[in-house]
């Protein structure tokens, strides 16, 4: 039988973070928890590009181009969508998941989904180094690991 699975030994190449500013509260934590994961894998600052957009919503349209460019062997995503009282937290959310799979699908580059979907503060702040971890910290890790899968698949 041949098992094929990414592990975490440094990566080649070079690695995007696109990161929302709308809830930056939550979303700072996170691009925190990506970078420190990237650093302790050997991925040093001259390898790392930040890129910054207005809202989750934006997202999709950056790690398209990022990924299209040919340059970062992964696209870490980063933003927080909380439930509020109107229905706009469907379409950012939705908008933001369906764009960024679509984007992994269409350039075969691992672009992350480290999007915060949450019902409240609390819920979004537990997932922001709270109770329950960091989730950019988990999203890093999950692009270090899909690099290095698909390094084996060819
Ligand atoms: N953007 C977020 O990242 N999180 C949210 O919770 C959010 N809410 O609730 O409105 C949000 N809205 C902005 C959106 O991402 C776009 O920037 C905006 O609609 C312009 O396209």
């Amino acid at each position: 039988m041949t098992i094929l699975e990414g592990d975490f030994s440094p990566p080649d190449g070079r690695f995007a973070i696109v990161a929302a500013r709308f809830n930056s509260f939550v979303v700072e934590p996170l691009v925190a928890g990506a970078l420190e994961a990237l650093r302790r894998h050997g991925i040093g600052d001259d390898r790392i590009t930040l890129v910054r957009v207005p809202g989750s919503f934006e997202i999709p349209l950056a790690a398209k181009k990022l990924a299209e460019g040919g340059k970062h062997a992964a696209v870490i995503c980063l933003g927080a969508v909380i439930r509020g009282e109107t229905d706009h937290y469907d379409y950012v959310a939705g908008g933001a998941a369906n764009g960024i799979a679509e984007v992994t699908l269409t350039t075969g580059v691992p672009v992350i989904f480290g999007v915060l979907t949450c019902n409240s503060v609390e819920q979004a702040n537990d997932r922001a180094g709270g109770k329950a971890g960091n989730k950019g910290t988990e999203a890093a890790l999950t692009a270090i690991e899909m690099v290095n899968l698909l390094k084996k698949l060819g």
